[in-house]
């Protein structure tokens, strides 16, 4: 199976919770490398440019102000199949349908506030990593 990278973020609510090294040993037990990481308190317009694709959705401008409510922690996860491996991992959008054992499971209150973001498919993830990362940020394991 390829390696692939995926984007990563802790959103407000769990960086809130101090739940960023608990979430990061999802990732590494599950067999997601971190090889790029930045905190970043995002400005709306931050946060609006990486949610574009949901502008106009009545969600939006909650969304909007939810992941500019606070500092985030951003990571490029890598791994055999890492962007179905870390929606695996985070659970379904909504908490109350995440399976049991899932990030959103365990930490999420609500589908507003629920604890990551991952990227939903191979080509979202190289245009979200490029977002927020330089190739040159990007630290591939060498051993
Ligand atoms: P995802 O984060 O599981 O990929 P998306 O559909 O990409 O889900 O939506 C982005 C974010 O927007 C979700 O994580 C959630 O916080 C919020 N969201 C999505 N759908 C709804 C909704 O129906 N009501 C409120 N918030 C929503």
């Amino acid at each position: 199976m390829a390696i692939e990278r995926t984007l990563s973020i802790v959103k407000p609510d769990a960086v809130g919770k101090n739940a960023i090294g608990a979430i990061y040993d999802r990732f590494e037990k599950a067999g997601l490398r971190i090889v790029a990481a930045r905190m970043m308190h995002l400005t709306r317009a931050q946060a609006e440019g990486f949610y574009a694709v949901h502008k106009g959705r009545p969600f939006f401008n909650d969304l909007v102000a939810f992941m500019s409510s606070g500092p985030v922690m951003i990571q490029v996860l890598e791994g055999e199949n890492a962007v179905a491996k870390n929606r695996e991992v985070m659970g379904a959008t909504n908490p109350k349908a995440a399976a049991a054992g899932t990030i959103r499971a365990d930490f999420a209150a609500s589908i507003d506030e629920n604890a990551v973001h991952g990227s939903d498919g191979p080509d979202t993830a190289r245009a979200e990593i490029s977002y927020f990362f330089a190739d040159t940020d990007i630290c591939p394991r060498t051993r």
